[in-house]
């Protein structure tokens, strides 16, 4: 309980120094390709967080989005993962609609996750087994909702790529309509209070969903990758996320049938973080 307490004191600390310096100059670098950035505050908030934990909790472990605990792989102890800025292209252009992302495990089981909607001062949290909360209130378990009526939330660039058009174009087909929010841990903490009913993306990172998932599975939500597989805390991976028919109705009747695409989609590439 003070761990957890500590996780949300330390997350809304960090999302205040966010807003306190949005008006100071940004400095943008790219990373893996022109349209993947990260900024000094990406980094900054990243410090703080591990700098807090490191001062409070030496043994704890810390995985970040931003070069923590590269070389950690295996979830033994205590272990934070971390993305200090989820949405980074939304803080940069949007001054919104980011959040910070942190799940907490021990010895690989679940403690407790936060998804923190920084600019509109929502705290998405939920520790293992006691549900999960919105600013305060409890989250009621998300409604079972067939494709025709469901909202999904995917990004449109999965819709424009060759190797995955065939593959979404009929699950978006089949919904009542699609979204693209830019932020994966927002994405789950949407389905978790019910605004969307699934979100489905080809390649996350640890850190884009390790608390959403303790959030989103505290009332009812399904996680796997899209073969179906529990998702893997160590590396990247594909993610199917929704209320639990949804789940069922996506893997059965629009992922299954393209298990030999999927497959030859994920070999390889998930190996890695
Ligand atoms: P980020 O902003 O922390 O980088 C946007 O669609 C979502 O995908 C965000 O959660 C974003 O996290 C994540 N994302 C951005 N670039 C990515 C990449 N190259 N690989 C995987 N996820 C990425
Ligand atoms: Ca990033
Ligand atoms: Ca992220
Ligand atoms: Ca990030």
């Amino acid at each position: 309980m003070e761990l957890y307490n500590f996780l949300k004191d330390i997350t809304l600390q960090a999302g205040e120094n966010i807003r306190k310096q949005l008006n100071e100059p940004l400095l943008i670098e790219t990373k893996s390709n022109p349209n993947d950035l990260v900024t000094n505050m990406d980094k900054a908030t990243e410090k703080f967080l591990f700098d807090r934990i490191q001062d409070t909790y030496p043994d704890h472990r810390i995985i970040g989005e931003e070069g923590s605990g590269k070389d950690i792989d295996n979830l033994n102890g205590v272990i934070w993962i971390i993305d200090p800025i989820d949405g980074t292209l939304n803080f940069v252009h949007q001054q919104e609609n980011f959040a910070i992302s942190i799940g907490i495990f021990i010895d690989g089981e679940k403690y407790a996750g936060v998804v923190y909607d920084v600019m509109r001062d929502i705290l998405f949290e939920a520790r293992a087994g006691y549900g999960a909360y919105k600013n305060g209130v409890k989250l009621e378990n998300i409604t079972e909702t067939p494709l025709a009526t469901s909202i999904i939330s995917m990004n449109p660039n999965w819709l424009t790529k060759d190797f995955t058009r065939d593959i979404y174009i009929p699950l978006v087909r089949d919904s009542r309509s699609a979204r693209s929010y830019g932020s994966a841990a927002l994405d789950f903490a949407y389905v978790a209070s019910n605004k969307i009913n699934a979100y489905i993306t080809l390649r996350l990172h640890p850190w884009d969903f390790a608390g959403g998932l303790i959030i989103v599975e505290e009332v009812g939500g399904i996680v796997t990758n899209q073969l179906g597989e529990p998702v893997n805390l160590l590396t990247a991976n594909s993610i199917v996320v929704a209320n639990k028919s949804l789940h069922t109705e996506i893997m059965n009747d629009y992922l299954s049938p393209f298990k030999l695409e999927l497959e030859k989609i994920h070999q390889g590439r998930f190996s890695k973080r």
